[in-house]
């Protein structure tokens, strides 16, 4: 479903959600932010015009699994997903705390894929660590690694190294830190994805620092394990030396692949038992990864339509 936006300061817009200023709140006197998951959806990097109904809503409710579920290895920024959300953005909003965000991606991958495979591939390497000859595409590796990026001026993500990211941030402690807890998100994630049968090949975190609370250390920020932020693989598709399909997204770059589209913008709108079939995909990946039937998330949050207790 497509909202009206708030009658909020819109801080930033992204291609798959936006940020509105919420201002000093009780429990965040440095500033509240409302993040808005929206239903777009990109292929090869390309947003469609066609939107995916429910997934700014599954997303959301997957981070907040996250959120509670990982907040014994570090503080993150959700502040409610209730309070101070507009009635009729509930389900796909939170409401979080401002923080200082560190200028850095922070990438944990478990298997080799994506531009990870690329780089192993060119050099050997991902984001500077070394990895022994010989893996295959999709290979799971020895151990997770921290293969943190940066958003270069074109806005496309960079490899940089952990040294690289030590410069950037400014605080080695800091960086050596956001590693140890990115690989123990990782961890805790790839340990519950598969006993649900799924396999999280890598992930993305970002964190940052709160001004209140600097001495708290890291913040886990943005949205946490979700289908977008993450490749999640079906296990029992899973075979070495060649892509796997992705959870989610699969139908939607069939059809586009199929539709002879040269994933150049602008891409093309999808049609509607391609959009049906994907909102049931990220329905599945939520009741698979938070053991609830999605309804229950809806209802939780309190989104338009849903009963009340
Ligand atoms: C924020 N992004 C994503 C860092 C920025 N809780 C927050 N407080 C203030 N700002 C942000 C959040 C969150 N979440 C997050 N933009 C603003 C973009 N990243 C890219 C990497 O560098």
């Amino acid at each position: 479903m497509s909202t009206a936006a708030p009658d909020l300061p819109l801080i930033s817009s992204g291609k798959v959600r936006e940020m509105y200023d919420l201002g000093p709140l009780p429990e965040a006197p440095g500033g509240g932010i409302l993040m808005v998951a929206s239903d777009r959806i990109s292929t090869y990097d390309v947003i469609h015009p066609t939107p995916i109904p429910q997934k700014g809503a599954v997303l959301t409710g997957i981070s907040v699994f996250w959120f509670q579920r990982t907040a014994s290895i570090c503080p993150n920024h959700l502040i409610s997903f209730s309070e101070h959300v507009p009635a009729e953005l509930r389900g796909s909003a939170l409401a979080v705390r401002r923080l200082q965000m560190l200028p850095v991606e922070c990438v944990v991958r478990g298997y080799l894929t994506g531009s990870g495979w690329k780089d192993y591939q060119a050099s050997g390497r991902v984001s500077g660590v070394a990895l022994p000859e010989g893996l295959q595409e999709s290979e799971r590796l020895p151990e997770p690694i921290f293969t943190p990026s940066t958003k270069a001026t074109s806005g496309h993500d960079e490899a940089i190294d952990f040294e690289q990211a030590v410069e950037l941030v400014g605080d080695r402690a800091l960086m050596e830190r956001v590693r140890e807890l990115s690989l123990a998100l990782y961890s805790a994630g790839a340990e519950h994805a598969g006993e649900r049968g799924v396999i999280l090949a890598d992930t993305k975190f970002e964190f940052g620092i709160d001004p209140q609370r600097p001495e708290q250390g890291p913040v886990l920020a943005d949205e946490v394990l979700t289908p977008d932020s993450s490749r999640y693989w079906p296990a029992d598709h899973y075979a070495v030396g060649r892509s796997q399909p992705s959870f989610d997204k699969q139908y939607v770059r069939d059809w586009a692949t199929a539709s002879g589209w040269d994933k150049s913008p602008p891409a093309p709108a999808l049609p509607e038992d391609v959009v049906e079939g994907t909102t049931s995909r990220y329905i599945e990946a939520y009741e698979r990864i938070v053991g609830e039937p999605f309804s229950a998330w809806l209802q939780r949050a309190g989104a338009p339509g849903s009963p009340r207790q």
